[in-house]
């Protein structure tokens, strides 16, 4: 019922972890490629192996997470050769998410996963919100288009962009422009909502240490910018651009919202964290009996199906 074709490949059913999410470890990706997620990916890479910001530096509130982990990973040749070694073992595509801190960093990664025989595809994020002194580079227009330019001389395999939230129909209209300039495979929406305030009601304290307490955020509080900004890209990029719809899933309802938006896959990132890999078979649940109780037998049924008011 849920079976999602993405990449020419018949997933099991749309649902994967968020990048950063329990899968930093080959051991907690192990335990993905185990769970009943319809696919994966893996941290961030840069190129060489990063500690990060000081802890603490995620906390679970109320309503999601603030984090700053500011791109700790266990550097490219570790996700690279995981990645080449998994392959050998399932059909079913690989995701492999890249963070460089320049473009010629992002461009060395790809040049090197251009030609390896990694057969997934690549995300390429450009919106982590953490690391000091380094802007996003999404909101950066001009950068973003250089940077796809620059990356489509050379690159071949699928490839997708990870996103940060707009917030500004202005600015939904540019970004789509330029994206549809080039031959990407999906674009993400939304990473956190970058530099949020948690404030803990009893120390007056901030509750992580890195760039006094700053953060991105997640969860429930991202839900409505998450769902604005699938259906802004569903309805503005050409339909050879599949969309993620990351932010703010908690529940099958959720997902279905994200569906109905246009979403193809959905990524699960603070409510994963929460859970563990268990949460994937109840989000299915949950959302087979909204499509059954609707009368939907497949998710193509009311993908991007979205009414307004007339
Ligand atoms: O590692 C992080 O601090 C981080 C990254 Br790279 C990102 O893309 N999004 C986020 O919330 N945290």
């Amino acid at each position: 019922m849920l079976t999602t074709n993405f990449l020419d490949f018949d997933f099991d059913n749309p649902f994967m972890n968020a990048s950063g999410v329990h899968c930093m470890t080959t051991s907690e990706l192990d335990e993905l490629a185990v769970s009943n997620a319809g696919a994966y990916i893996m941290k961030s890479a840069t190129p060489e192996k990063r500690d990060g910001n000081p802890a603490p530096r995620y906390f679970d509130v109320p309503l999601g997470s603030i984090n700053s982990m500011g791109l700790p990973n266990l550097g490219f040749k570790y996700y690279l050769e995981y990645a080449l070694q998994q392959q050998e073992r399932t059909e079913r595509p690989l995701f492999f998410s890249v963070a460089g801190m320049s473009v010629a960093e992002n461009i060395a990664m790809l040049k090197e996963i251009e030609a390896s025989d990694f057969k997934g595809v690549t995300e390429l994020n450009l919106s982590c919100p953490n690391v000091p002194g380094k802007p996003q580079v999404a909101y950066d227009f001009e950068l973003t288009d250089k940077t796809l330019s620059r990356i489509f001389e050379f690159f071949t395999k699928p490839l997708g962009v990870k996103l940060p939230p707009y917030f500004d129909m202005a600015h939904f209209d540019q970004m789509a422009a330029i994206l549809n300039k080039y031959p990407l495979t999906y674009v993400n929406s939304i990473n956190s909502i970058g530099n949020g305030l948690y404030i803990d009601p009893t120390s007056d304290q901030v509750v992580i240490k890195p760039k006094d307490g700053f953060g991105g955020i997640g969860g429930e509080y991202v839900k409505p910018t998450a769902l604005a900004n699938v259906r802004a890209f569903y309805t503005r990029l050409k339909p050879e651009i599949k969309i993620i719809g990351t932010g703010g899933i908690i529940t099958g309802q959720d997902a279905y919202e994200h569906l109905l938006c246009g979403a193809t896959m959905l990524q699960v990132g603070t409510q994963l964290q929460k859970e563990g890999p268990m949460i994937f078979d109840r989000l299915q649940e949950e959302l087979t009996a909204i499509m059954k109780a609707k009368g939907y037998k497949t998710i193509a049924d009311f993908r991007g199906q979205l009414k307004t008011i007339a």
